[in-house]
């Protein structure tokens, strides 16, 4: 991998860090291709943390010095590449956790709502400033922000562009939670304990969650029904209810 962005083993996680401090994680094509080649390796790893590398900032949104220079067709390129790797990501197979350690603005903020959840620092701004600069969201944001937050919410924050900090994002469903301690340390805590469950179960509860995005319940509830069925094709679905009968902790194999 390159330097851009670091991928490293914390036990059963993998901890990848936006590593581009001296512009805020500012997200240019080279640093998001590095992210794509990241995810593409996660390998047998339970969950993924990720965060910015620096005091101050998750990501300050995409790079506005790249940025300044397009022109239409090279601009939608650049939303289509940023969107494909931003699917990526949220497409995972396993859980993943944005620990948002100061601004998570445009790109940034986009970033992490492409992970499943979302932990702030104290330090944590969030927004979708776009319209400061003559733009709008074009990594996802008009579309995963009204998923988050709702839409009058989300038409508020991306029609004004306004700041929001960490309390205020947990109050609008933004956030998780407001962490006490350092934010990666609790968001590596909190992944450890996802990958300590039966990890194919853990994997179909996302599949169910993600692909029934937008589907109507019925079709929702059977895609349900299917996967939890499947569920019993596995060896950890025996150990895992073998292990609560005989009250003894389960020992999964994730098969
Ligand atoms: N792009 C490029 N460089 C940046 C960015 C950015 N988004 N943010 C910060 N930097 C750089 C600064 O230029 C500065 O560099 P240098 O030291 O070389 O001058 C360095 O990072 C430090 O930044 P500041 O000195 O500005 O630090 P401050 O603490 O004074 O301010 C802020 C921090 C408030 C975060 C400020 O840097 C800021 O407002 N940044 C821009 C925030 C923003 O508007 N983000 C949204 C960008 S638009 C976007 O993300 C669209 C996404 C969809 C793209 C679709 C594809 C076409």
């Amino acid at each position: 991998m390159g330097e851009l962005v670091l991928a490293e083993r914390r036990g059963g996680v993998l901890l990848v860090t936006l590593n581009r401090p001296a512009a805020l994680n500012a997200l240019n094509l080279e640093l998001l291709r590095e992210l794509g080649a990241v995810l593409a390796q996660v390998g047998d790893a339970r969950a993924v943390v990720l965060t910015g590398a620096g005091e101050k900032s998750f990501v300050a949104g995409a790079d506005i010095s790249a940025m300044a220079e397009l022109d239409a067709m090279t601009a939608y390129t650049f939303a289509a590449e940023g969107q494909a790797i931003l699917n990526a990501l949220e497409a995972l197979p396993i859980p993943t956790i944005a620990a948002v350690n100061g601004f998570a603005l445009g790109g940034g903020c986009e970033l992490a709502m492409a992970c499943d959840l979302i932990l702030a620092a104290p330090n944590a701004v969030f927004g979708q400033p776009e319209v400061k600069l003559g733009v709008i969201p074009g990594f996802g944001g008009t579309q995963r922000l009204v998923r988050r937050v709702g839409s009058q919410r989300a038409r508020e924050l991306i029609f004004t562009g306004r700041n929001v900090k960490a309390e205020e994002a947990v109050q609008l469903g933004l956030a998780l939670r407001v962490t006490a301690g350092p934010v990666v340390e609790e968001a590596l805590a909190l992944a450890e304990a996802i990958a300590q469950n039966a990890p194919v179960a853990v994997q179909l509860a996302k599949r169910a969650i993600l692909d029934n995005d937008g589907v109507p319940l019925g079709a929702a509830l059977v895609n349900e029904q299917q996967l939890f069925g499947l569920c019993f094709a596995t060896t950890d679905q025996k150990e895992g209810m073998a292990a609560f009968l005989g009250r003894r902790k389960a020992s999964f194999i994730g098969r």
